[in-house]
């Protein structure tokens, strides 16, 4: 029987356990990335881990979120990683260099290889052929010191594309297209392997649109085959010598097969607060709109802005629109700058920003209130632009660049096809790496102020003795559990971000448990279904435990929190009858007698006593997760293994 593309990139890294769908297997990294909103907290953990070196082929730790610098923080950060990388083997991408993910494609990225990044939006990377996998910084510092890093070996879906785009419609409406279909609920543990001709139309830069927001579908990955398309981007890179040939046996089966045409696609918008909300931009045309944004590791390739530019070129941004543009790299800013296509978004009345993360995490730009604001990157949840009331939507270039213009949102296609901008692809992009320090393994580390400790956590206690001190419903996002925007520069300062858990969700939420953990009570949290999707920030997992939260209870997980829960001691566990979500109560006592016990003797089903009611709750782990939680976390339980 053929083989799919994943299994065999898999195959060939694989180091513990069986490819059977649904095990837990153990896999070799190739090379790891960072960013510094992850990267401080990975590194402090690598750090106590006390291996001399990284261990990889290759590790990459990019400055691109947190780039404003107000105040000494990120500055003190950024210099933190600076020569805590030089130190220990690891390439250090400053802040201007891009955002990681794009730079990561461009320069690092490699065919076949494995890359592990504490960002959920690592899987750009298999839009060049790689199996790149999104998880927390402590998942990340364990590989950069050679371990393997561990999964559920996947289900692989198979998205075939047919046919051809046609004018105004792009890589991005191809990705919502698969949002419609499979929503961001129901698909963790799952694998999307592109295929079929429409391949062989798409660039590089366009697939890794479309896995890049595969993030968005819940799934542990995206990737598509490494062919002549994949060799010539990588020539014009000049890393041809990076490429080899992958693709999936013709006979190759998967679990679901869908079947897109491209031809048929129309643009695209997702609605908020949700990308999997997905509307017709005709449905929508006329919309006002206060505010549109380009760029981000979604959309801010060298395509991308080209088309904007040439959309914008000699027109004027509607008065009462504010447009932003990011530029994805240096190497893109770069060469938009040398061939004129910056002045045209300049006099169109652009206001560029820096190449990094900027609106799309929050830092910058927040709209205005109950403002709409248009964007090209890859997440609209709620209060995540820094404005709670703002309805963020979610489109391509094409329809951002068009919207701009005309002031209210536009169907792009509506416009005569022969306007559409034909950008041709140079056949060799400007090559200057000299923002990317390599590492000379000398030098002292610098720490500042802001630099705290690496989080403590202890063995998993005899029995969970607590109350439920948050219930919230389905979907809840890392956003809501932990904000980044301005609270992003707490990110090396656990006690501090603390402060902010669930902020937008419930204010009170970090007082009350921090005043219950001083009384020995523990936190737990009850949740509705897909609990904890988006990034993969563990402070997610690290804040709410140092306030004491030991348990989650939802009906469902997304795959990088709930590892992330493990990895710092807090027990994720799934109600058995989903009724039993509407009986408990925020309040209400909650004490599982043995959880210490049932988690060694590798027990499936818990008994928790909630006020006056017995509930039944499953607790699925592998042999390894159960360790981790009694050693009282991964980092206790690595550096028991070192
Ligand atoms: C995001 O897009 O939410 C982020 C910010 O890139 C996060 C990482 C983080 O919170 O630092 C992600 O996607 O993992
Ligand atoms: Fe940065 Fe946004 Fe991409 Fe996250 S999704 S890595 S914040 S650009």
């Amino acid at each position: 029987m053929g083989q799919s593309l994943t299994y065999k990139i898999l195959k060939n890294h694989l180091v513990e356990g069986e490819l059977k769908t649904g095990s837990e297997i153990g896999i070799r990294i190739d090379q790891t990335l960072t960013q510094d909103a992850t990267g401080t907290m990975a590194y402090l953990q690598f750090e106590a881990m006390e291996i001399p070196r990284v261990k990889t082929d290759l590790s990459v730790s990019y400055v691109d979120h947190n780039t404003l610098q107000m105040g000494f923080e990120n500055a003190d950060d950024h210099k933190y990683l600076m020569t805590m990388n030089n130190k220990y083997g690891i390439h250090y991408s400053k802040a201007g260099n891009g955002i990681c993910h794009q730079v990561h494609v461009e320069r690092f990225g490699k065919p076949g290889a494995t890359l592990l990044g504490s960002d959920s939006h690592t899987p750009t990377g298999g839009g060049i052929g790689m199996i790149a996998i999104g998880a927390g910084g402590l998942d990340v510092a364990v590989a950069m010191g050679g371990g393997p890093f561990y999964m559920t070996c996947p289900k692989v879906i198979n998205v075939k594309l047919e046919g051809q785009l046609r004018p105004w419609v792009s890589a991005k409406d191809v990705i919502l297209k698969v949002l419609e279909v499979l929503t961001t609920k129901g698909n963790v543990g799952c694998v999307v392997e592109y295929s079929g001709g429409g391949v062989s139309h798409l660039s590089v830069p366009e697939r890794a649109t479309i896995t890049n927001m595969g993030a968005e579908l819940g799934v542990t990955t995206s990737l598509f085959p490494s062919d002549d398309i994949t060799k010539e981007f990588l020539k014009a890179q000049q890393r041809e010598d990076k490429w080899s040939e992958l693709k999936a046996d013709e006979d190759a089966t998967y679990e679901q097969v869908i079947e897109i045409n491209l031809g048929e696609l129309k643009p695209r918008v997702a609605c908020p607060h949700s990308p999997d909300n997905i509307k017709l931009v005709s449905e929508l045309d006329g919309l006002k709109v206060d505010q549109v944004a380009i760029g981000s590791c979604t959309n801010a390739s060298y395509k991308d802005l080209m088309t904007a530019a040439s959309i914008l070129k000699g027109k004027k941004v509607s008065p009462d629109v504010s447009l932003i543009v990011a530029p994805g790299s240096k190497q893109v800013f770069e060469m938009i700058a040398r061939n004129g296509a910056l002045s045209d978004l300049i006099a169109a009345g652009a206001r560029v920003m820096e190449s990094a993360c900027g609106f799309c995490i929050g830092a910058g730009q927040a709209p205005i209130t109950e403002g709409v604001s248009i964007r090209t990157n890859n997440r609209n949840f709620e209060g995540r632009s820094g404005t709670k009331s703002a309805g963020i939507y979610l489109v391509s270039p094409e329809t951002a660049a068009v919207t701009a213009i005309k002031g209210v949102l536009t169907d792009p296609s509506t416009l005569p096809e022969s306007d559409y901008p034909q950008i041709e692809i140079p056949e060799n992009f400007v090559i200057d790496d000299s923002m990317i320090l390599k590492p000379d393994f000398n030098g002292e580390v610098f720490r500042g102020p802001n630099i705290g400790d690496p989080p403590f956590t202890e063995p998993l206690a005899k029995k969970i003795a607590g109350k439920i001190n948050l219930k919230v419903g389905d979907k809840i996002t890392t956003d809501h559990i932990m904000p980044a925007g301005v609270r992003l520069k707490y990110r090396s300062n656990v006690p501090a971000y603390s402060r902010y858990v669930f902020e937008g969700v419930d204010p009170e939420f970090s007082t009350r448990a921090a005043a219950d953990k001083e009384k020995g009570i523990f936190s737990v949290i009850v949740a509705g279904a897909s609990y904890g999707q988006g990034s993969s920030r563990e402070h997610a997992a690290i804040c709410p435990m140092y306030l004491g939260v030991r348990a989650v209870v939802a009906k469902s997980f997304e795959r990088i929190h709930s590892a992330n829960l493990i990895n710092f001691d807090i027990v994720p566990l799934v109600f058995k009858s989903e009724a039993d979500y509407e009986t408990v109560k925020q309040g209400d006592d909650f004490v599982i007698d043995d959880i210490r016990d049932a988690v060694d003797n590798g027990a499936e089903t818990v008994t928790a006593k909630c006020a006056d009611k017995k509930i039944e709750l499953s607790m699925i782990l592998s042999k390894r997760q159960r360790d981790i939680l009694l050693a009282g976390g991964l980092l206790n339980y690595t550096k028991a293994q070192v």
